[in-house]
């Protein structure tokens, strides 16, 4: 006859700093991440990392990206503005040079 004894270790109670930036999810034989927003889990599997978005130039579209803890920011050249998505910068002059465009080019929307 044989007897299975199985433990777990709550390694989200035994040890400290496990899931920096995010919550610690004991399972059976281990445990997991679940990062806040704008984390990421690192390659230890045991802390939550900042998502560089500068990284992708998507981001911030004619501007400059500047990576911050959780998220990002994306700063615009001098008269221009943020999309409002946030997602790059668009200047003030943008949709009136666009429709005349539309007028010289004899097409109508
Ligand atoms: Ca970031």
């Amino acid at each position: 006859m044989y007897v299975l004894v199985v433990s777990d270790i709550n390694e989200c109670r035994e040890f400290r700093h496990l899931c920096v930036n995010g919550r610690c999810e004991n399972l059976i034989g281990v445990f997991r991440c679940e990062c806040n927003t704008g984390y990421q889990v690192d390659e230890t599997g045991g802390n939550c990392t900042d998502v560089d978005e500068c990284l992708n130039p998507d981001n911030c579209l004619y501007g400059t990206c500047i990576n911050r803890p959780g998220g990002y920011e994306c700063r615009c050249p001098p008269n221009f503005e943020l999309n409002p998505a946030g997602t790059g910068c668009i200047g003030p002059y943008a949709t009136r040079i666009f429709l005349t465009l539309i007028t010289l080019g004899g097409l109508v929307v």
